[in-house]
């Protein structure tokens, strides 16, 4: 049995989506409601996975931990496809989600004004650098790392929902809006951010 740490509407949302995709049960706790949260990640982020007596924190670490316990479609079998699943993930991870952490920092950094948005935009031109490299990957296969919806496709459809609280013209392509919009409808992501709703 799992216990997810998240906050509303960030990358514990994917997490979320994935425990469901493999149906797995959880507990879902909101990191606001938690006293000393520090406790659990010392680093203060989200998501953090409690599983048995231990904490996994880390994205990237937490879907593969479930990926390994949870043998699915979600992780093909097959090394090249394997590879390119993991490469797409730690993609999502390490270079897209920081491309949008940039915007989160310059706003709360930056007062606002025309430095603010100067600085926003730059941050968002890099954005756009990353969604034009999906949507190219997008012209000859349907989701990012192949034939089979994988967990960067996952993560894709939670960062870009992060545009919207920012001031800044980010371009995605119509390959790339067409697959964020089938994950959005997917069963687990309408239950994730329901049950986000009721936890919060
Ligand atoms: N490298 C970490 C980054 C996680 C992260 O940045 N999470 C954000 C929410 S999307 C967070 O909790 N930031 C700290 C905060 O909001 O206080 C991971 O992949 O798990």
């Amino acid at each position: 049995m799992y216990t997810l740490y998240f906050s509303p509407g960030a990358c514990s949302l994917a997490t979320q989506v994935i425990l469901r995709e493999l149906n797995q049960p959880f507990t879902l706790i909101n990191r606001s409601h938690v006293t000393d949260f520090q406790a659990i990640n010392p680093v203060g982020a989200v998501p953090a996975l409690g599983h048995d007596d231990q904490v996994i924190t880390e994205g990237a670490a937490i879907i593969l931990h479930l990926l390994q316990n949870h043998p699915s479609d979600l992780l093909p079998q097959d090394a090249t496809a394997k590879q390119a699943a993991i490469e797409q993930l730690l993609f999502a991870n390490a270079t897209v989600h920081p491309a949008y952490s940039k915007l989160f920092f310059l706003a709360a950094a930056l007062p606002e004004g025309e430095a603010q948005s100067t600085a926003l935009q730059a941050a968002a031109e890099g954005i756009n650098k990353l969604w034009a490299l999906v949507e190219r990957n997008l012209q000859h296969q349907p989701y990012l790392a192949g034939e089979c919806l994988t967990p960067a496709d996952i993560l894709l459809s939670v960062y870009e929902t992060w545009g919207q609280y920012f001031n800044v013209d980010i371009q995605i392509g119509p390959k790339t809006q067409a697959l964020l919009q089938q994950v959005r409808q997917r069963s687990s992501y309408i239950a994730a951010l329901a049950a986000e709703q009721e936890a919060a």
